[in-house]
Formats: structure tokens, sequence, C-alpha cells
């Protein structure tokens, strides 16, 4: 006779009784033509627009097999002063997403961005203060979200970008200098892993990371600094599943399938799943003049890009945001394009119409 699996079983297995079975992806959407080869493709998503704008929805619900919040899940939405926490749009998003059955990934838990005033003072009053401040948003967290979220950003953005790079960042280290870093030394990292593993033990725990996809001088050295990073980690016995991928791609910069393959083989050899959590592809300056050859060289770049992504073992593949209308590479006045043309570097475009790029995913998850 089969064995019950109680509750507790399942748990132990990572899943939860309360977790909905997963729906069908709507027809003809990426969603469904990914999962039709065990793909996941998922975007990010605004609670706000979900339920405010219901174009935005109804893209959703068409093409996203899995969400993740754009904001909602950081820690100045979360915890906004010491103590008060406000999980409302991100419930708020939870459900929607439940009432779809699509899972949600976190994110993200450490990051240096993104953080209300009165941690960065906590953080510099020194080690004691730091870990507790960490541990009570864990606990709190962490308890509210286990049975809708199974997956989470647990650091974000840990690693440097090298000296002259066209983003340098101060300090001399090959770990971002941040609050944490000031805090803990690079054992935050262990640290943040090993207190997300202790509240939960099934959880997929990810580090999300940029810049480590191109075929540049900076990239490489980045890819570098992240592989010693999680060797040290892996070495350190800490709690790590998971390698996010953010691949804000920009057109300026070369791609090659090789170094980026390479790059893919030696996490899978580290034994860590390999994740595309941010995906969207920024034009160049010089891009031409015509909407069809701008779309062309995103949907080209977006196909080389995901197919030597999955060949390289990734299986989960999210877009940051689905439409042109409401994407950062828009409204982030640092990564605009121009005063008179805007970044076309998302699956559909601000009239929720299905671009090239949006063909070329289709055409990467089915195989070529
Ligand atoms: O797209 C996000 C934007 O709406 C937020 O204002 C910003 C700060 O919270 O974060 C943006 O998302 C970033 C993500 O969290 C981490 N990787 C880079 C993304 C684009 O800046």
């Amino acid at each position: 006779m089969p064995a019950r699996v109680t509750r507790r079983g399942l748990g132990l297995l990572g899943l939860s009784a309360a977790a909905p079975a997963l729906a069908a992806p709507a027809a003809g959407g990426l969603a469904a033509i990914a999962r039709a080869r065990g793909i996941t493709f998922g975007a990010a998503a605004q609670h706000s627009l979900l339920t405010g704008d219901a174009a935005y929805a109804a893209a959703f619900a068409a093409e996203a097999g899995l969400l993740v919040p754009e904001w909602e899940a950081k820690w100045a939405d979360l915890q906004p002063e010491e103590g008060r926490f406000d999980t409302a749009p991100l419930d708020g998003l939870l459900s929607w997403a439940q009432e779809r059955a699509m899972p949600v990934r976190g994110h993200a838990l450490v990051w240096h961005n993104a953080m209300p005033d009165w941690l960065g003072r906590a953080l510099a009053e020194g080690r004691e203060r730091a870990l507790s401040v960490m541990a009570a948003h864990f606990d709190k967290v962490l308890a509210h979200t286990r049975l809708r979220i199974r997956d989470w950003d647990v650091v974000n953005e840990p690693v440097a970008n090298p000296p002259g790079s066209d983003v340098p960042q101060a300090g001399e280290g090959t770990l971002r200098d941040t609050p944490w870093l000031r805090a803990l030394g690079p054992a935050y990292i262990d640290t943040a892993l090993r207190m997300a593993r202790e509240r939960d033990a099934t959880l997929r725990l990810t580090l999300n990371e940029y810049g480590i996809e191109e075929d540049t001088p900076d990239a490489a050295e980045k890819r570098r600094r992240l592989l010693d990073l999680l060797r040290g980690l892996l070495e350190r016995g800490a709690p790590l599943d998971a390698v996010g991928i953010q691949a804000h791609l920009q057109l300026r910069r070369p791609f090659s399938p090789a170094p980026f393959a390479a790059f893919l083989a030696e996490l899978r050899r580290m034994g860590l799943a390999v994740l595309i959590t941010e995906m969207d592809i920024r034009e160049a300056p010089d891009a031409p003049a015509s909407l069809p050859a701008r779309d062309a060289l995103v949907a080209e770049r977006a196909y080389a890009f995901v197919s030597t992504a999955l060949e390289g073992g990734a299986r989960s593949v999210l877009t940051w945001g689905l439409s042109d209308r409401y994407s950062w590479l828009r409204q982030e006045p640092a990564v605009a394009l121009g005063p008179d043309r805007s970044h076309r570097g998302l699956p559909l475009d601000e009239e929720w119409r299905r671009k090239p790029m949006w063909q070329a995913l289709a055409r990467a998850f089915q195989g070529g």
C-alpha cells in the first residue's frame, strides 16, 4: 500500500498542502509554449497595475506562468518603519496569482537598494544590531509568505562591478560595498542564507546578480568574481540552491554564446540551479531609425540569449515586466534611450501587441 503523504511529508518535499495545483497556462501564450517543453516563463508584475489596469492584468493572465513582485517584497515596502510590516500590496499580488494557480518568486530579502532610512541607520550601529534586524525581518516575512512563496532571492546583487567598468562601484573588494557588508563583513551573505534555511528548510534559496551575461571584459571579470563567491559559500557549507541571472541585456555590448555557456556549465557543476530572473533588452544609442529594424535586433538578441540559457540548463525564464508601456527602461532616466525614442525591450509593445521579441522567445522555448 502506498504510504500516505502527510502534511509534514509535503512540507519536506517542498510542497505545501495549501499550495494550489498548477493550472495549465492560457493557451497560445508564452507560458503555455514554454510549459510544453518543461520550461517556466514568468514576469515581474506590480500589484497596483494587476488590479488597476485591465489590459495589464489580461496580458499577465495570457502570457505568464509565474510572477515576481517588481517592488512589493522589497524591504522598504515590507517594513517601512522598524517593526511595522505592510504586507498588503504583496498579499494582493499573491492572491491575484493564487486565484490563477500561478507560483510567485520572492524578491529580495537582502539588497542595498529599496532600503528604508531606518534600516541604513540600524546597520550603521554595528554587527549585533544588523544581525537582529535581519533575523526579525526574516522571521516575519518568511513566516508570512511560507505557503505561497517557495523560492526567494535571499541576496541580491552582492558582487562589485570591476574598476573601470561603465558603472564602477566604490571600494576595492570584489564584493559590492554596501551597508550590509560594512556591518557584517563578507559573511553577511552566508548569514542571510543560513537564516533563511533555518526558518524554512525546504525554501529554494537563490542569489541573484546582474552584469554577468555579455561578452565584455567587465562581464567576464564579474562572472569570475561571482564564481569565486559561490565556491567560497559552498565550501563553507552555506545553504544555496540557485543562481538568478538577471539578464538586463544591452545591445551596445556583444553577446557570444560560448563564454556564457561555459559560465552556466560551471554553475551546474557546482550543483546550482540556474534561473533567468529579470530579462529585458536595452537598445544601443545608435539604434536604427525604423521600428522593424530596431525590433529585429532586440528579437535576435533575445533568441540568442534565451536559447543559450536553455541549452545550458536554465528552466525558468522571467522578463522584467511584459510590456514596454510599464518598463523600468522607460521610467529610469539613467537608462532612457533619448528624448525622442524609448526602449522596446520587452515581448509586448505599449499597446500590448506581441513584438518580434515575443516570437523570438516562443521560438527559443520551442527549441529553435
Ligand atoms: O523595476 C524596479 C523599479 O520599479 C524599482 O523602483 C526599483 C527599486 O526598487 O527596482 C527595479 O527593479 C530592479 C530589481 O529589483 C533588481 N534588479 C534591477 C531592477 C531594475 O532596476
